[in-house]
């Protein structure tokens, strides 16, 4: 892997978003520490911060792993409101915390107040088979309905698709439209001759 250039670089925030248990800060602390940690106190919200290479540009990433399921703490709202992109996670051993996902869908709009934003669905724990209980059947479905991408995840050693994840989320933010649409070019504005 090459150096980090020394130049400018894009800043991406990210925000991790789901019930509690469903594996945040272990995807987080997976993704930034490469460890599984198996007992992170669920009340901690914090951000991290990492130079890294996304299909052969390098970025900053800024990820905030949301705690807590009652009001927005100031630093979450700041957050939700600067966040870039997405991650909307739930655990597929806690059907619940699936059947949660329009809720965080629905607010991160409501906070941006627009149609679509970039987002990613992810599904964590894939790794406990057995006690599985949202099949990836069911994930896509939701992923369709809510017209974002899918990927299953495990932050348990060895992971699956951890880098994956967050490396998919500053994709989905490079190709999202700008913010205001497509501006009308003046080259495409139609001439009429008077
Ligand atoms: N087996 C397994 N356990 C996980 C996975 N992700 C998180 N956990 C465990 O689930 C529990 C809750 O994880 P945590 O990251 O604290 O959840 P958070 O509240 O969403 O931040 C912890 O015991 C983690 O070790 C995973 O992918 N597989
Ligand atoms: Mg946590």
């Amino acid at each position: 892997m090459s150096k980090p250039p020394s130049d400018k670089l894009p800043t991406f925030k990210l925000v991790v978003v789901g019930d509690g248990g469903v594996g945040k800060s272990a995807l987080t602390i997976q993704f930034f520490q490469r460890l599984f940690v198996t007992d992170y106190d669920p009340t901690i919200e914090d951000s991290y911060i990492q130079h890294t290479e996304v299909d052969a540009q390098w970025c900053i990433l800024d990820v905030l792993d949301t705690a807590g399921q009652e009001e927005f703490s100031a630093m979450r709202e700041q957050y939700m409101r600067k966040g870039d992109g997405f991650m909307l996670v739930y655990s597929v051993t806690d059907k619940q915390s699936y059947e949660n996902i329009p809720h965080f869908y629905t607010q991160i709009l409501r906070v941006k107040d627009r149609e679509s934003y970039p987002m990613l669905l992810v599904a964590n724990k894939v790794d406990l088979v057995h006690l599985r209980k949202v099949s990836e059947e069911m994930g896509r479905e939701l992923a369709h309905r809510l017209n974002l991408s899918y990927i299953e995840t495990s932050a348990k050693d060895p992971p699956l698709n951890v880098d994956s994840a967050f490396h998919e989320v500053v994709r989905i933010i490079r190709n999202a439209p700008p913010v205001d649409g497509p501006k009308k070019g003046k080259g495409k504005t139609k001439c009429i001759i008077m």
